[in-house]
């Protein structure tokens, strides 16, 4: 008989309740959990498929080691860790420690405890070579954030606020910003029925956008022009929050200059949307209470910290953070309590520190160490030359630009390590794959849940919400699976390095150093003990969270945002002199279009409700639609090439080619090619089997075109393409 149990699902960042009916310890179905008062039911397709995702006949249940002929056979688990010590340690001696390297991705922040240990590792060994997938995300948030400064307190409550500006983010498939985290089909019904405003600029009409009051169908690329036209609007007609500004803000007057050239209308001529709508758009966004909260559409543009750093002004200018004495509804749960002071911490360098490429004078930020530059260190020769690599819960051969070239540089390595559920892209290449478990066979907490409301404003739960899991299935009979971190602990203890780990804080930065605790390294910990020092300084304590086996609200209304603090002297800057250099770059520039001859369509990002980028293509309920990512088009695009719907098309960009299947999608502006990124699995023959595997976007992309100077990252949407019919490969 199957028992019902409730967890949640880590599927993607969201962490959704849901009951799972469980029977001799193998999970059986999914659904939403009705009695979690924030996600209310709610739970998508993808998580559904998580009975499927565990017992995939294609899931990996032993650890896999390479054989010279390519191939992988299984080997003990202890077996590999014993020789991935060895050779780390060989490596450690012949070249030193900046030739071992570490790549996290997406699925690295699914088990809380995995991350604190994996860096606790990079540090014994002494290297500060550590990837994130952010860097090739939206990285120049964080640069952004530390150049502006940050107000102490959040935005405005979203149930008080009136207005919302979305730009190129598309919260009810993708879960990101925009509305709050939970439910967000829901959330929006019910904000719009309260009279709540959404402005939405996005080349496409997403859901959000069908219900906006006003929707910018820009073209792609133009976000800094938009944002800096309506801060010229709001500035000159005198719509800025001068109270707020006078208290808190600098560089009010560099700024008002800055965005002067940027009429209305040769903005929008360029933008190619309404003048009106815009200068509508910029006095409902001043005159509401609300946040403009961005997605990776206009961060993936090559200006991704200058067009951060311009919506962040824009909630500056308008004054939109919460004020003394005003509600914080969540002051986090799990984390340590949220700052809600009403002061400004002043502004950081945020770029330009730490370890030091050996390539295109990248440096690290704020935002992580350039992903992109990978490759590269690898193929780069010389002292410090990367000749291992650890890769955490991401798929770098399927994620970063260009993959021909990234393809080529793992294949380079001494010694590529992958912890992957299936043989992914980055895993066929891999000596070793280490099989971990699948996130129902671990405990789970919602702390990055928590951590989230801290990327950006407009993120994270609407509510102090939290909840606790155990693990609740077993892993398949037969199978010998590690968590992410008990790798990362054996090969340490193997290694004789000590680990440690400092409790969690509530933007996700490091923790203190002084209460760091010091792992027993002859008794490996238990998961949970791991939690209880991530949590120790939690706002609920862990004990009490784990009361609430369906999750719940811990509300605190006795919190409200406190007085500035006497003599504080911190104030935000709008004015910062290198943003607005790269502005007035991009103002002298207004008037030039048409860069790209010969490519007249625009290749541009998108996700979809069920795909997570490389994650679940094996999954027949994911699969059903469409096996392959389509490359959408508008009709009227189609029948000027001559397409329809399923024909297959080659896309041909400055650096690359590859095949794909068309899609019409009305909902797009004419002139964009709109796909998901990484699917098809490693180049070579994804032309061959693009009807049954999709294609792998990042092919068209080179890592050094307009690389944002502050984060590295280089243009990731946006790309010049062409567009014609083409024959199946034999
Ligand atoms: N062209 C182009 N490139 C892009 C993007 C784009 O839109 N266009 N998007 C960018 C963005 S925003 C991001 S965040 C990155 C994503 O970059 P990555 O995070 O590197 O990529 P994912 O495909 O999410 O990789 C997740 C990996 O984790 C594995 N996995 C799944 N479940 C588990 C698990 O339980 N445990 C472990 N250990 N592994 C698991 C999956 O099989 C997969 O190999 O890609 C970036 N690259
Ligand atoms: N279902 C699902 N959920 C996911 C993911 C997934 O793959 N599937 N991935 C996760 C990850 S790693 C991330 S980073 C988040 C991302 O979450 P979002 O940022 O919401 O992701 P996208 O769907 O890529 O949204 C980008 C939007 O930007 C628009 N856009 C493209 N180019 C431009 C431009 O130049 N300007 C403007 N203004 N808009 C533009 C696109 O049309 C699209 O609507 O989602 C996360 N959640
Ligand atoms: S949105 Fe879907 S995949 Fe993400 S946590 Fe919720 S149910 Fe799981
Ligand atoms: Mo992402």
């Amino acid at each position: 008989m199957p028992t019902t149990v409730p967890s949640v699902c880590r599927f993607c960042h969201a962490g959704c309740a849901i009951l799972v009916d469980v029977e001799d310890g193998r999970p059986l179905r999914v659904r939403g959990d009705r009695d979690n008062p924030a996600y209310r039911g709610f739970c998508c397709v993808k998580g559904q498929q998580l009975p499927d995702q565990w017992g995939h006949p294609d899931r990996l249940l032993r650890t896999q080691k390479r054989m010279p002929d390519g191939s992988h056979r299984p080997v003990p688990c202890a077996e590999a860790i014993e020789d991935i010590a060895l050779r780390l340690s060989e490596i450690l001696v012949t070249r030193g420690p900046r030739a071992i390297a570490m790549y996290s991705g997406t699925y690295s922040i699914a088990n809380p405890a995995t991350m604190p240990i994996a860096l606790s590792f990079m540090e014994a060994i002494g290297s500060s070579m550590v990837f994130t997938s952010n860097s090739i995300d939206q990285p120049g948030k964080a640069v952004a954030q530390a150049l502006h400064g940050t107000w102490l307190a959040p935005p405005p409550a979203f149930d008080d606020r009136t207005v919302a500006l979305l730009v190129g983010t598309n919260p009810t498939a993708t879960m990101a910003g925009g509305l709050p985290l939970a439910n967000p089909g829901r959330e929006l019904t019910d904000a719009v029925g309260r009279g709540m405003r959404f402005i939405v600029i996005d080349p496409r009409r997403t859901e959000v956008a069908r219900r906006a009051h006003v929707h910018l169908q820009c073209r792609p690329g133009e976000d800094v022009p938009l944002l800096a036209a309506m801060l010229n609007v709001i500035l000159r007609e005198e719509r800025h929050d001068a109270a707020f500004l006078r208290d808190h803000v600098d560089g009010l007057e560099a700024l008002r200059a800055a965005v002067a050239p940027f009429e209305p209308e040769r903005v929008a001529r360029r933008a190619d949307v309404r003048a009106a709508d815009l200068v509508e758009a910029a006095r409902l966004f001043a005159g509401g209470r609300g946040v403009a909260t961005a997605g990776t559409g206009p961060n993936f543009n090559g200006r991704g910290t200058l067009f951060e750093y311009l919506l962040l002004a824009l909630n500056t200018v308008c004054g939109q953070w919460s004020r003394a004495g005003e509600r914080v509804p969540n002051p986090g749960t799990l984390s340590p309590p949220f700052p809600a002071i009403a002061q400004a911490a002043p502004p950081r360098k945020g770029y330009g520190y730490g370890e030091k490429l050996r390539v295109r004078g990248l440096a690290n930020c704020d935002g992580g160490l350039q992903a992109s530059a990978l490759a590269e260190e690898i193929l780069l020769e010389g002292e410090g030359q990367v000749r291992a690599l650890l890769s955490v819960g991401g798929n770098p051969a399927s994620a970063i630009p260009d993959q021909a070239l990234t393809v080529r540089a793992l294949e380079q390595l001494d010694l590529l390590v992958q912890i992957d559920i299936k043989r992914s892209a980055t895993a066929s290449l891999a000596d070793y794959v280490i099989a971990p478990k699948v996130p129902l066979e671990m405990p789970g907490m919602t702390l990055v849940q928590d951590q989230l409301t801290f990327y950006g404003a407009g993120f994270g739960h609407r509510e102090a919400h939290a909840q606790y899991t155990p693990a609740i299935a077993d892993p398949p009979r037969g199978a010998e699976v590690v968590e992410e971190w008990v790798f990362f602990y054996e090969l340490a203890r193997r290694m004789g390095l000590p680990l440690s780990i400092a409790p969690a804080t509530a933007t996700g930065a490091p923790g203190d150093p002084a209460q760091r605790v010091a792992l027993d390294m002859k008794r490996r910990p238990t998961h949970d003990e791991l939690f209880a020092i991530l949590t120790r300084n939690a706002r609920v304590p862990l004990d009490e969270v784990k009361q609430h086996p369906h999750g719940a609200f811990f509300p605190a209304p006795e919190v409200v945002v406190a007085e500035r603090e006497p003599g504080w002297t911190g104030r935000l800057d709008v004015g910062n002199p290198e943003m607005l250099a790269d502005l007035a770059a991009v103002a002298s520039a207004l008037d030039i279009v048409g860069e790209a001859d010969g490519f007249p369509y625009r290749l541009i990002c998108r996700r979809m409700i069920h795909t997570f980028n490389s994650n679940g293509q094996d999954l027949d309920g994911l699969r059903s639609k469409w096996p392959y990512n389509p490359a959408f088009m508008h009709p009227d695009d189609l029948d000027r090439e001559g397409l329809s719907k399923g024909d297959l098309v080659e896309l041909e960009s400055k650096s690359g080619s590859m095949l794909a299947i068309v899609e019409p999608d009305e909902t797009l502006r004419p002139g964009l090619v709109s796909m998901v990124a990484s699917f098809g699995g490693l180049p070579g023959n994804q032309d061959k089997h693009v009807r049954e595997r999709g294609t792998n976007a990042g092919r068209l992309l080179r890592v050094d075109q307009d690389v944002d100077r502050y984060t590295g990252q280089p243009r990731m949407s946006n790309v010049p393409v062409r567009v014609r019919a083409a024959e199946p490969v034999g």
